[in-house]
């Protein structure tokens, strides 16, 4: 960034410092915003602030600004005896522009089936033995929302191995690893040898397990591919197609319930999961636990309407990239976003997928740590 801190022309009043940049950008900071972020307020080992901002005085006033380095500013405060240095290089890289505060958030890539050639596999060893290799891969998983290994050795509990690499187990009711096969009488249907349509797991439970990664440690006979989906793009979708339909599922929730003799988990959420500006930020979808709505009459029919509109969408050939994993073969992805789901299978055949959730701020935090840049700038 640094080469881009270069000040063009400098200016102010009390309340305001405006930078114009030689690239000719133009930031305009607050002098509340400077008061608060003053870097000698802050412990220079852990960069944590040591003030709160009600030490501060309510409405700080910028008494004079010097810029005698290329550097650095001095900005010197009315009302108190303190001034505050401010790298240039540091304003710069937070300046809170419109373009930079959007700019600043990691934009999802979305995918349709017919750009799975996108989707990344690489070799287990390869991830393992370099730095550069485990980031790329880590780098597909965050913004694809999905990312592949082949060559992860076939044994029980190596999934917890791979784990490692992505971030900290989110252990549950169904145990730290669980072994996805066909048993009797499974208190789950993923426990059968039934096909399972597009869904994310757990949106019964709070917070929802992050991420998910699936090792196929013993191959099926005879069916039981997987499917997956990018729910961001269906979402997308349905927002342009029917924005009715969008507008009450991303603002309306729908309860979900798992229930067995030593769980009840029960939560409600929308299934269209928005952020504070409209983005999507989660989706939750899951027809085995989805629970008997609880609505207005008059908002009830619309609801079902909606629901049944995506839930539609969810079998467009489009979106679904659909696959045999084969032994050894670990799949990873986002389950707040790719919902996943698989073919019926054999019974008599061997199937097993071993697998295990993951919090996903790991992920990029050590996506950060391996780029050698911070996730979110302090
Ligand atoms: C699950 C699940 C997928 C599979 O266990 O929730 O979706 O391929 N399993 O068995
Ligand atoms: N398990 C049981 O969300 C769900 O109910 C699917 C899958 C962990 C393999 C759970
Ligand atoms: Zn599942």
């Amino acid at each position: 960034m640094s080469g881009l801190a270069q000040v063009e022309k400098l200016s102010f009043d009390a309340k305001h410092l405006w930078i114009h940049w030689a690239d000719d950008h133009r930031s305009i900071y607050d002098a509340v915003w400077l008061r608060d972020n003053c870097p000698a307020d802050r412990d220079a080992q852990s960069g944590q602030r040591l003030v709160d901002i009600a030490d501060l005085l309510e409405d700080p006033s910028i008494g004079a600004v010097s810029h005698n380095s290329d550097a650095a500013i001095l900005i010197t405060w009315c009302g108190e005896p303190k001034s505050s240095w401010f790298p240039l290089a540091w304003l710069r890289d937070h300046c809170y522009c419109d373009l930079h505060r959007l700019s600043r958030n990691r934009a999802p890539v979305l995918w349709q089936a017919d750009r799975n050639g996108e989707l990344l596999w690489m070799d287990y060893d390869e991830v393992l033995g370099s730095r550069q290799a485990r980031a790329q891969w880590l780098r597909a998983l965050a913004d694809y929302g999905i990312a592949f290994l082949r060559g992860v050795p076939c044994q029980d509990g190596q999934v917890l191995e791979v784990a490692r690499l992505i971030g900290y187990v989110r252990e549950t009711n169904y145990g730290k690893v669980f072994d996805v096969r066909s048993v009797a009488n499974p208190n789950n249907l993923a426990y059968s040898d039934l096909g399972l349509g597009l869904h994310t797991d757990n949106p019964y439970r709070d917070p929802v397990p992050g991420l998910q990664i699936l090792h196929c440690v013993q191959a099926s006979d005879e069916g039981g591919d997987s499917l997956f989906a990018d729910g961001f793009a269906l979402a997308e979708n349905l927002r342009v197609q029917r924005p009715e339909a969008f507008e009450i599922l991303s603002r309306v929730p729908a309860p979900f319930v798992f229930r067995d003799d030593s769980a009840h988990l029960r939560a409600e959420r929308c299934l269209l999961e928005l952020s504070a500006s409209g983005e999507l930020a989660a989706v939750h979808y899951n027809n085995r636990s989805i629970a008997p709505f609880c609505l207005p009459p008059e908002e009830l029919v619309a609801f079902y309407r909606a629901y049944r509109a995506f839930a539609l969408l969810l079998r467009a050939p489009e979106f679904t990239f659909r696959i045999n994993l084969q032994n050894g073969d670990l799949v990873a992805f986002s389950n707040r976003r790719v919902l996943h789901g698989r073919m019926g299978f054999a019974a008599a055949g061997q199937r097993w997928l071993q697998g295990c959730y993951i919090d996903s701020d790991g992920l990029l935090s050590n996506l950060a740590v391996l780029e050698n840049k911070p996730a979110f700038t302090t």
